[in-house]
């Protein structure tokens, strides 16, 4: 399942610092030669990928980026220090695209990786650069150069592996609410979600995956009927399928069949997808009603189902061992 995230930002990098005049004073040299100092470099501007981060909302917010410009040169041929660098953390899978020419300066798809954009300028010479035989006692510099200006598109194409899906008001925001740090909104209606919302699950390794919390399927979605439509064309591209039913509908059993039949219906492949069965919200039921339909459901998809509840956080931790098994 694949999400695009975007992001117009424009980076200036510093300016180089000027050049200088002096000339040494010194005690027992009757003219000093010319010692200006070069100005120093500007900082520039560098990406870097990190694995940490998963959406480029922090440059909705933040949109100009500046570095540090470079310090005048010094006496006694001083360069002056360079400015700092600014180093900007995007999440892996960045593309930085320059927003006039649309040409594609870097992909950022390792941790760590950098690029930078934005150069930071060159300081100016200080009168000692211009020394020569011609010209002893030198009066020029130059002032340092402006630093780079790019205005650059992010893009970041996430990929979810697991899709959670079910008909409305199953749970399946609640669920991934309490396996990551997303936080979508949760209401005891259907049609809750309207867009899917993701949230990075951390395994025991430390490592992420990605989830998505698909809007309800209903009957009829397949043929575009609500606002699974759109939906079920991206769920081909998870690795794998959590499909929640809520345990105090009215006939569980039927709602199962229900988006079976839709991921039959729209084809593609869907219905091959692996897919863990989970009844949600179990401590609202009755135990041995419970056990009744976990064994219906799984003689009639000839899988192990799962039992869990999302707000007691019961059950999770086999939920996502099932689901690290058969990633
Ligand atoms: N008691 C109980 N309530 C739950 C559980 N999981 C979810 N709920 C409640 O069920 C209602 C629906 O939850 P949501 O997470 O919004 O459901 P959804 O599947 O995302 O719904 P849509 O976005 O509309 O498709 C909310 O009132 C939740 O608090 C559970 O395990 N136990
Ligand atoms: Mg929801």
């Amino acid at each position: 399942m694949q999400f695009i995230d975007q992001a117009n930002i424009i980076l200036k990098a510093g300016k180089g610092g000027n050049g200088i005049v002096s000339f040494r004073r010194e005690k027992f040299v009757p003219a000093g030669g010319p010692s200006g100092g070069n100005g120093g470099k500007g900082g520039s501007i560098i990406l870097i990928a990190d694995n940490n981060l998963q959406t480029l909302l922090d440059f909705k917010f933040n949109r100009e980026i500046f570095a540090k410009d470079g310090f005048k040169g010094g006496p006694n041929k001083r360069t002056g220090a360079s400015g700092e660098n600014t180093f900007l953390k995007v999440p892996c899978g960045t593309e930085v695209r320059d927003v006039n020419s649309g040409i594609i300066l870097g992909d950022l798809t390792e941790d760590k990786q950098i690029l930078t954009v934005a150069y930071g300028g060159k300081g100016g010479h200080g009168n000692a650069y211009y020394l020569s035989n011609q010209n002893r006692a030198p009066e020029s510099f130059t002032e340092g150069q402006e630093g780079e200006i790019w205005e650059v598109q992010l893009e970041l194409k996430l990929l979810a592996e697991v899709g959670i899906i079910g008909l409305p008001n199953a749970g399946k925001s609640t669920l991934i609410s309490v396996l990551s740090s997303a936080r979508p909104k949760i209401a005891n209606y259907p049609f809750t979600t309207l867009i899917p919302n993701l949230g990075v699950v951390r395994k025991a390794d430390g490592n992420g995956c990605l989830f998505a919390d698909i809007p309800g399927l209903i009957s009829g979605a397949a043929e575009g009927i609500g606002l699974g439509h759109d939906f079920l064309r991206h769920i081909q591209r998870t690795k794998i399928l959590i499909h929640l039913i809520d345990s105090i509908a009215e006939n569980p059993i039927h709602d199962y069949k229900i988006i079976e039949q839709e991921l039959k219906q729209y084809g593609k492949g869907l219905l091959d997808k692996r897919r863990i069965i989970v009844l949600n919200k179990k401590e609202l039921v009755d135990v041995n009603y419970l056990k009744t339909i976990t064994k219906k459901l799984e003689n009639l998809s000839k899988k192990k189902v799962l039992v869990i509840s999302s707000s007691l956080r019961e059950g999770l931790s086999s939920l996502l061992s099932e689901v690290w098994d058969q990633i």
